[in-house]
């Protein structure tokens, strides 16, 4: 046989070894993966020399989202597919899945789910698939849960803040039993609405309308409050949920005493938890609302510490990036839209929420080299597959089992360190919160299902929009129910 592609000299990292290994790739998928040098005189279409560079699964991120309308304040989102999906390549990451957003007045998921496919097809660059957004679990919505599955979309996601999403216990009780019975896996973004509510109209009262207000709006204790309730009804439920986006060492407390329990509660953290805090968000006039996001940026380097333990000792399932882009310099659809003549700083309770980060999630946390090489891959790649349905196709390096979705990143030390500039960047975002930071390590060549689609020296992008695919995706491979079967409380 001639192969497409072989990589040589590497070091293959996955989330279970890290071995130095010959990896051999033909129609779309890694077919052969053999001792250094054992691979012998083969023939290949194309050979890349990794030189002693870490050879690792593709990054897959489970938290983006694109071509939404506004729900988090006032703007709407500043990436659409094209441009999402490109820095997401940009970055090695090679799978994403984004957002189906279902709004509170609509009856039906089936619609959003079409309409999200129409948004994404022929445009993206990497492969994707989608979380529906359930804003409205109508009697009609939560039947359609089991089509949802039929359709490869085996996880939802539902909010418990933001008027335009924030669904009452009893609502989020009716998801859960209805995704128990379809085994279908909820991610909860865990803050108590009133208490963010009643915060901010105290501080509006105040006169405090600064973007650094936003952090004070959004204290800990709501969090903490929301994170213990989601797990006290998926436990009540007995079917698993994923908490997004966790910021704080009280809830990450939590989550651990649950997990210790046995529960099948999962977790997610994202690198503006890990590199900002409660200063980039309290910068003066407008700057901090690059840094606006729901958790906010907390107090100091404590929490981001605790962050990391709880990545680094399991707590944390995954590290997605919860890319959410606006642009800061937009007076009708970015950050500026709460500026007015009446409020010169701008309202915080307006700024849209969210961060660009799509492109900068795998490298910023790599750099750090405070996981091990098999725990960041497990948290980037192996565990968001896992979770969400899409593994050993992606998230590993398994042969015949995995597509050739691969990131061969520079050998230790040997990349010229540089400071990250949003010109840099392939989003469609004016800023990025991570500028200045050191950049250590990039993905030097990416391949997305055998193609090479990202080569950092010799014309970077190097992808064709419209290359990427819908991934159909099956049941989490994670622990589930702990008792199969029906529900245990018959009603
Ligand atoms: N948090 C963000 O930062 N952006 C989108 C929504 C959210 O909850
Ligand atoms: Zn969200
Ligand atoms: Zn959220
Ligand atoms: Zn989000």
């Amino acid at each position: 046989t001639t192969y497409d592609i072989i990589i040589l000299n590497g070091i293959v990292v996955t989330d279970t070894e890290v071995a130095e290994l010959d990896v051999a790739i033909k129609d779309e998928k890694i077919v052969k993966i053999l001792k250094r040098g054992a691979l012998g005189d083969v023939k290949a279409t194309k050979t890349i020399d990794a030189e002693g560079g870490y050879v690792m699964p593709g990054g897959v991120d489970a938290h983006v989202h694109l071509d939404e309308p506004p729900l988090f304040g006032k703007g709407s989102t500043a990436d659409n597919y094209e441009s999402g999906s490109r820095s997401a390549i940009c970055g090695g990451t090679t799978t994403m899945v984004t957002f189906a957003p279902q709004r509170k007045s609509e009856d039906t998921l089936l619609d959003t789910l079409r309409d999200t496919h129409a948004k994404a097809k022929d445009t993206c660059y990497a492969d994707y698939s989608f979380h529906l957004l359930v804003g409205n679990p109508s009697a009609n919505a939560l039947s359609e849960f089991k089509t949802l599955r039929e359709e490869g979309v085996s996880s939802l996601k539902i909010y418990m803040t933001y008027e335009a999403l924030q669904l009452h216990d009893g609502q989020i009780l009716d998801v859960l039993l209805e995704a128990r019975r379809q085994n279908i896996t909820t991610m909860v973004h865990a803050e108590n609405g009133q208490v963010i509510d009643w915060m901010t109209a105290q501080l509006e009262k105040r006169n405090m309308f600064e973007p650094k207000y936003h952090g004070s709006s959004h204290p800990a204790m709501a969090e903490t409050e929301a994170t213990y309730r989601a797990i006290s009804l998926s436990e009540f439920i007995d079917t698993p949920i994923l908490i997004v986006h966790v910021s704080t060492p009280a809830a990450t407390a939590h989550i651990k005493q649950a997990q210790d329990r046995g529960l099948p509660i999962y977790a997610e953290t994202c690198p503006q938890y890990l590199f900002l805090t409660k200063n980039d968000l309290d910068k003066p006039g407008f700057e901090g609302a690059k840094c606006v996001c729901s958790p906010p940026p907390r107090e100091s380097e404590a929490d981001c510490d605790a962050i990391w333990d709880g990545l680094a000792n399991g707590t944390f399932t995954i590290l997605s990036s919860d890319h959410c882009p606006f642009r800061y310099n937009d007076n009708t659809t970015g950050k500026k839209t709460c500026i007015t003549d009446e409020y010169p700083v701008g309202r915080f309770k307006y700024i849209p929420n969210g961060c660009p980060g799509i492109e900068t999630r795998l490298s910023l946390a790599l750099g750090e080299e405070r996981l091990s090489l098999t725990k960041f891959v497990e948290v980037t790649s192996a565990n968001p597959a896992k979770l969400y349905g899409l593994w050993p196709r992606k998230g590993g390096i398994i042969e015949g089992e995995s597509d050739a979705d691969i990131n061969i990143w520079y050998p230790p030390g040997k990349m010229q360190q540089y400071q990250l500039k949003n010109e840099m960047l392939h989003h469609d975002v004016d800023y990025t919160p991570f500028e200045g930071r050191t950049v250590k390590q990039w993905p030097r060549w990416t391949l997305l299902r055998g193609k090479l689609v990202w080569d950092k020296e010799n014309g970077g992008l190097i992808g064709e929009k419209g290359y990427g695919q819908f991934v159909k995706r099956g049941v989490s491979s994670l622990k589930g129910p702990r008792v199969k079967g029906e529900w245990q409380i018959p009603l």
